[in-house]
Order: structure tokens, then C-alpha cells, then sequence
């Protein structure tokens, strides 16, 4: 073996002229990619061998896997309201969809009624509208509860959301022993990455910690929890960073629900996962093996008895982020290879993308290549066949060991800081995933990572396609007729009793709060109202906005055209006695802030003064700051589709602060077809996805220098 290898040197060299190892390929998970995998890597690799549906499962969680049984067909699904949303999952389950996966919006995910005034631009948009028992019930209109599996996103409002489904079960005749699918329920990844949190970290866990308590005496075929790293890897997490957080947070809920006297085989078997999949192809397969592995090693601590305690079982879902707004028919492509790495890793549920998913709700249309894809390979390619089938691969194997290696030692360092929910106060996973989000964006700015039609192989002119708007206006109207009618009928004092009951208990801890609030929902207490009672005992939560620095700049410094700005920008602060001042600002109920972070971390190394507002702001408060702050620039980024409404009401609300002179720059995920209607309304430029960021900077300057100028 080791002359054949010097052999393949001496022909590689020959070939690229260059020693071979000038191939390797250092991954942003800092793992060196060799051009050649041999035999070589294999030895002294100790996870090697094992089978499927046995310890430690790297292989797979059941024996036969899709041989057996494929994996769920689940497309995550919702917009507009609970009749508009059954209609669609009515129609994709009659087409070859397997469970269902309820997006809400984003005033339900913080626990607002659609008629609070915070909400306006949010309702129905970038999910269903769900305000009540009545809603949900409306939601799941001739999907029978004890046949199809649902799965719902929720971690804020999850109390009234789950109270809410399971009235509507009963509702439906189906006892809640017979509900199956599965609550999200992961609150630690909402402060680090997704924001869509309502109370502070220790009462989370104490919400999370009765809903597993709930779950696991009441409904034995529901998951408690879907522990994510879904949306770590969306907001910028490597591989690594995914697999070690994720795993350490499944850590800190088995301990949550450990301390409230629950017998670890009594729950554990119903914990689940969820991972996001990217396009680094082979690495994705790697992770979910590695999960699994790591999975079993992390539950053998707690000596379960049944095996099914020691098992991870997984949803995925195809990268959100590694979708182009940019000639976007390559997103069904990218889709492809990222669900087959999925089922090559041995996920149990998947969720692929609609191609037009970054820059819009899904159409019917592309909705139903995004589900064929998967059928496809349910049905054509013969995936499903072989158990593992990448077992053995020198290259695959050897990736899943470094992938656990690197994780577990980022693991064990969560550990040593006292836990995932300590080191989440501490704010260090939150950081880490910045600054790796930061790098990925200045790797993509230079041109290192390559996306085709977007840094390269650009066209020239796109075409537009069709996508599908809400009528935010009139579902809000639709939702408040509904909450006063159900506000009128309700017997009153039977709600005020259920709810001052479970705000009792939010305070004692005397009982379960999931049981309380499920009486509540019998008695019509809004999702609203539940939030409010519990936000009345815990308080809320609010994170300081902290932006990392010197790492977008490092990975410029020196290069002429990042100087040439930098110099621009010293000249502008010069004539204004100060850098020139921009207040980068998320409205609305939106907390996806990945790129908010980008920017105001970019922008500060280029050498502007960053005011980063707080999350969640209304568009009077966000120009309050602004003038406080004497910003020159507004810029508001917006991911969740409330940019038209909040948009022109913060150019209205500077300007009646006497400060229409600020520039308003939008950026985030604005339909091109939105643009002008931006423009019309007092924005001064709008950049969408794919933007590289220093021509967003030149861009800002430019109007910055012009209206100096005027
Ligand atoms: N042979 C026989 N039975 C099988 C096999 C097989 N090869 N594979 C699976 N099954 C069984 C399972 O045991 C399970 O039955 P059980 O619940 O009574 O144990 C049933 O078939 C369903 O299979 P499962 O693999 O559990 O798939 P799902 O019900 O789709 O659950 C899971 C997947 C990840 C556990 C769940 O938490 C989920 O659906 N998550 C989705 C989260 C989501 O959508 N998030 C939105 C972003």
C-alpha cells in the first residue's frame, strides 16, 4: 500500500504540476479535505463496523430503514389563514405528501393576537395566522389527527399552541393519546440564532421541561421536542458548530426534564432532531451519521434502560440560505443533491424547498416540484434499497469521525462553562456562529466560494417569476372578526378563571403548566392571552444587540478595492467631523438577523459608526433611535415579507420627526417585484439576496456623498 501511494503521488504531481497536497480543500469547519481517501484513513478510525437499529445507531436508527419504511415526506407549510393553509396541505397530502408541518406566523410565534397593534405587518405573511382553538381547528378541517402526523414549528407561544391543537383533536374526536408528530419546542437555539423567543432562558426551560412532562404521561405517539440546528446552520453555523450545539442543547433538555423527577426511558425515546442540510455534499451525509453516534455516547451518561432512549432520529430540511435569488430555477437542482444527501445520511423526515422559497412563500407550482423531488427519489432512483450505502467509503467514514471528533470537543468545552443554557446567557454560541456567518459572507463577496449565478456565471438579464403575495391587510381583518366573535361567545368568567389559574401555576410551579393552559383553550383563552398571562409571571425577554468586529475586514485588508473604500469613507468622515452614522434596524416581529448582523459587523470594519437597533421594533421606535442616534442612514432588513408595510411607515415616522433627510436603504428578501413599489414609498435603494456587501456599502456612501452634495 505505501508504495502504491507513493506511486499515486509521484502520478499526481505529474498531472497538476504541483505537490498534491496543494489539493486538499480546507472546509469552513476547518476540516482538510484530501484530493484521495485510501484504506490508510480507516485505520485507527474506532467507530468503524456496527449495524443499523443497533448501538451506536451511526448506521441508522431502525434495521431496515427505507427498506423498510422511506422517510416522511413533510413539507413545512403555511401562510395567510387556517382556511388558505388547509386548502394547501389538503391538496399536497392528496398528492403524495406523507405529514404535515405547520409554519405559523410570526405575531403567533411571539404570542400576539392578530389584533395587537405591535403585529401589523406580520399577520399571515410568513406563516398561517393561528389565534385560537377556532383557528386550529379550521387548520386541520378534514386532516384526521389520528392518522396523519403533524409537526408544528413553535417555540415562543408553544404553551397556547399545543394547548390549542390538542383541543382541537378532541374537538375532532381524536384523544390526545392519539395525536402524533411533533412540537418544536427548542427554545435554547432561539437566542442564539432564530429570536423568536418570549420570556428569558431559565422559565423557557421550565416551559420546555413541563411540555416533555405533559407529552410523556399524556401522549405517548407525540415527540416533545424537535432539537434543532436547522436554523444554526441557516444563520451561519459551520457543521461543526451545528452538530456540537444541537447535541449540547438535547443535553440540557434530558437535564431539565431529569430534574422534574421523570424517568429517563419515559421520555427520551420521543426526543427528536432536526438538522439543516447544505450543499457540502458528502459532509451532510457525515453529520448525520456523526449525530448519531454523538447522540448515543451523550445519553449513555443518563443509563436509560430501553434502546430507544440512546437513538437519535431526525427531520431535515434543505438549506434555506443556499438558495439564489439569482436565476433561481438552479435552486431546484441544489435542492436535489442536498435531499439525497439527506436520505444518503438516513434522516427519518424531510422537507425540500421550493425553488422560489428565496425570495417568497412557495407557489402551488414550485410547492409541487419540491415534493416530487423527493418522490422521485422515493420512487425512481432506488436510494432506498441499500441500508447506509456510504458505509465503507474511506472518504465518508473518515469525515464522520473528524466531523464528531470536532464536535465532541466543542461538546465537552459547552460543558466546562457550566452547559448549554450558561453559555447561551454567556452569549459565546451566539458569537461563534457570527463570526463564522461573517467569514462565509466575505468568502462569498471575494469570490473563494463559488455560487453559480450569483459570483459567477452570472446572467445579464433575469426573467421574473411568478410569486405568491398575501393580502396582509385583509387577513388581519379576517383574524380580528374572528377573535371578537369568539371573545363575544366565550363564557367570560371561565376563561378568567383558566387563566388566572395557569398564571398561578407559571408562578408556583405547583403543577403543569401545558395542563392548565389546555383548560384555558377549552374556555376560548386566545394564544394572546395565554402569552400575556405567562409574560405577566416570567417577564420578557430582551437581548442586548452586540455585532462582531474584524472579521469581515481582515479577510479584505489590503486589497485595493476594500481600501479604496475605506479611504472614501475617511474622507466622508472627515468633512462630517465623525464617521458617518448608520442604524441597521429589524421592524416588525421578524427576528431572523443573520444578515442585519452581516451587514452592521461589515459596515462598522469599512469604517462606518453601526447603531444596531433592538429586535422587534415598530417603526416609531426604530425612528425615535434613529434621530436619538443623529443616523444619517436607516438601514432595515427585512426576511419575513412585512417589508411593504413597515418600509413606508418608518420614511412616515422619520419624517415626522423632522428627519427626512435620513437615507432609508432596505435589504434582505424583497422580491425584485417589490422594488419599485419601495422606491415610490421614500426608500432610497433597496439590495436583495445576493447582494455583495461592499457594493452595498460603495452604494450607501454614494447617496451618502450625493446628498451631501444637493
Ligand atoms: N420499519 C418499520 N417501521 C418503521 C420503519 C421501518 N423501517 N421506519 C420507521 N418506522 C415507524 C416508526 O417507528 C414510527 O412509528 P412510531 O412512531 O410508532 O415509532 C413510524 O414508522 C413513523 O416513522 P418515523 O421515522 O418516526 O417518522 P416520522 O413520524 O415522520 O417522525 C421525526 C420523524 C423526526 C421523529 C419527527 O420528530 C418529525 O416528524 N419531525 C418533523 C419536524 C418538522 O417537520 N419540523 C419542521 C421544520
Amino acid at each position: 500500500m505505501a508504495d502504491e501511494l507513493e506511486h499515486w503521488r509521484a502520478l499526481a504531481e505529474r498531472e497538476v504540476k504541483a505537490d498534491p497536497d496543494t489539493l486538499t480543500w480546507r472546509t469552513s469547519e476547518g476540516i482538510d479535505v484530501k484530493p484521495l481517501y485510501t484504506a490508510q484513513d480507516l485505520e485507527g478510525n474506532d467507530y468503524l463496523g456496527g449495524l443499523p437499529g443497533q448501538r451506536p445507531f451511526l448506521r441508522g436508527p431502525r434495521a431496515t430503514m427505507y427498506a423498510g419504511r422511506p422517510w416522511t415526506i413533510r413539507q413545512y407549510a403555511g401562510f395567510s389563514t387556517a382556511a388558505a393553509s388547509n386548502a394547501f396541505y389538503r391538496k399536497a397530502l392528496a398528492a403524495g405528501q406523507q405529514g404535515v408541518s405547520v409554519a405559523f406566523d410570526l405575531a403567533t410565534h411571539r404570542g400576539y393576537d392578530s389584533d395587537h397593534p405591535r403585529v401589523e405587518g406580520d399577520v399571515g405573511k410568513a406563516g398561517v395566522a393561528i389565534d385560537s382553538v377556532e383557528d386550529m381547528k379550521i387548520l386541520f378541517e378534514g386532516i384526521p389527527l389520528d392518522k396523519v402526523s403533524v409537526s408544528m414549528t413553535m417555540n415562543g407561544a408553544v404553551i397556547p399552541i399545543l394547548a390549542s391543537f390538542i383541543v382541537a383533536g378532541e374537538e375532532q374526536g381524536v384523544r390526545r393519546a392519539q395525536l402524533s408528530g411533533t412540537i418544536q419546542n427548542d427554545v435554547l437555539k432561539e437566542f442564539m440564532v432564530r429570536n423568536t423567543y418570549i420570556y428569558p432562558p431559565e422559565p423557557s426551560m421550565r416551559i420546555v421541561a413541563d411540555i416533555i412532562e405533559y407529552t410523556a404521561q399524556e401522549m405517548p405517539k407525540f415527540n416533545s421536542i424537535s432539537i434543532s440546528g436547522y436554523h444554526m446552520q441557516e444563520a451561519g453555523a459551520t457543521l461543526v458548530q451545528e452538530l456540537a450545539f444541537t447535541l449540547a442543547d438535547g443535553r440540557e433538555y434530558v437535564r431539565a426534564a431529569l430534574k422534574k423527577g421523570l424517568d429517563v426511558d419515559d421520555f427520551a425515546g420521543r426526543l427528536s432532531f432536526f438538522f439543516a442540510i447544505g450543499m457540502n455534499f458528502f459532509m451532510e451525509a457525515a453529520k448525520l451519521r456523526a449525530a448519531r453516534l454523538l447522540w448515543t455516547r451523550i445519553m449513555e451518561e443518563f443509563q436509560p434502560k430501553k434502546a430507544s432512549s440512546l437513538m437519535l432520529r431526525t427531520h431535515c430540511q434543505t438549506s434555506g440560505v443556499s438558495l439564489q435569488e439569482q436565476d433561481p430555477y438552479n435552486n431546484i437542482v441544489r435542492t436535489a443533491f442536498e435531499a439525497m444527501s439527506a436520505v444518503l445520511g438516513g434522516t427519518q423526515s424531510l422537507h425540500t424547498n421550493s425553488f422560489d422559497e428565496a425570495i417568497a412563500l412557495p407557489t402551488e407550482f414550485s410547492a409541487r416540484i419540491a415534493r416530487n423531488t423527493q418522490l422521485i427519489l422515493q420512487h425512481e432512483t432506488g436510494v432506498t434499497k441499500v441500508v447506509d450505502p456510504l458505509a465503507g467509503s474511506y472518504y465518508v467514514e473518515s469525515l464522520t469521525k473528524e466531523l464528531a471528533d470536532a464536535a465532541w470537543a466543542l461538546i465537552e468545552e459547552v460543558e466546562a462553562r457550566g452547559g448549554m443554557t450558561k453559555a447561551v446567557i454567556e452569549g459565546l454560541p451566539k458569537r461563534l456562529i457570527e463570526e463564522a456567518a461573517t467569514r462565509r459572507q466575505a468568502a462569498v463577496d471575494r469570490g473563494d466560494d463559488v455560487i453559480v449565478g450569483v459570483n459567477r456565471y452570472r446572467l445579464e438579464n433575469e426573467d421574473q417569476i411568478d410569486i405568491l403575495d398575501i393580502d396582509n391587510k385583509a387577513v388581519r381583518e379576517a383574524q380580528v372578526k374572528r377573535l371578537d366573535q369568539i371573545r363575544r361567545q366565550r363564557d367570560p368568567l371561565r376563561a378568567e378563571t383558566a387563566l388566572a389559574n395557569l398564571e398561578k401555576i407559571a408562578r408556583t410551579g405547583e403543577a403543569n403548566m401545558l395542563a392548565a393552559a389546555v383548560e384555558a383553550a377549552r374556555a376560548r383563552a386566545s394564544v394572546g392571552e395565554v402569552s400575556d398571562v405567562l409574560r405577566r409571571a416570567f417577564g420578557d425577554h430582551a437581548a442586548a444587540p452586540r455585532v462582531v468586529r474584524n472579521i469581515y475586514g481582515k479577510s479584505y485588508s489590503g486589497e485595493p478595492e476594500y481600501e479604496t473604500l475605506v479611504a472614501r469613507l475617511e474622507e466622508l468622515a472627515a468633512s462630517l467631523g465623525g464617521k458617518p452614522r448608520i442604524m441597521v434596524a429589524k421592524l416588525g416581529q421578524d427576528g431572523h438577523d443573520r444578515g442585519a448582523k452581516v451587514i452592521a459587523s461589515a459596515f462598522g470594519d469599512v469604517g462606518f459608526e453601526v447603531i444596531a437597533g433592538a429586535l422587534f421594533q415598530t417603526p416609531d421606535e426604530a425612528a425615535d433611535l434613529a434621530v436619538k442616534s443623529r443616523v444619517q442612514v436607516v438601514g432595515m432588513s427585512s426576511l419575513a415579507a412585512g417589508h411593504k408595510t413597515l418600509a413606508p411607515q418608518l420614511v412616515e415616522a422619520l419624517r415626522a420627526r423632522g428627519a427626512s433627510d435620513v437615507v432609508v436603504v432596505v435589504g434582505g428578501v424583497i422580491p425584485r417585484q417589490d422594488y419599485q413599489f419601495l422606491l415610490n414609498h421614500g426608500v432610497a435603494a433597496v439590495f436583495g439576496p445576493g447582494t455583495n456587501v461592499l457594493d452595498a456599502a460603495r452604494r450607501v456612501l454614494d447617496l451618502l456623498e450625493g446628498r451631501r452634495r444637493n
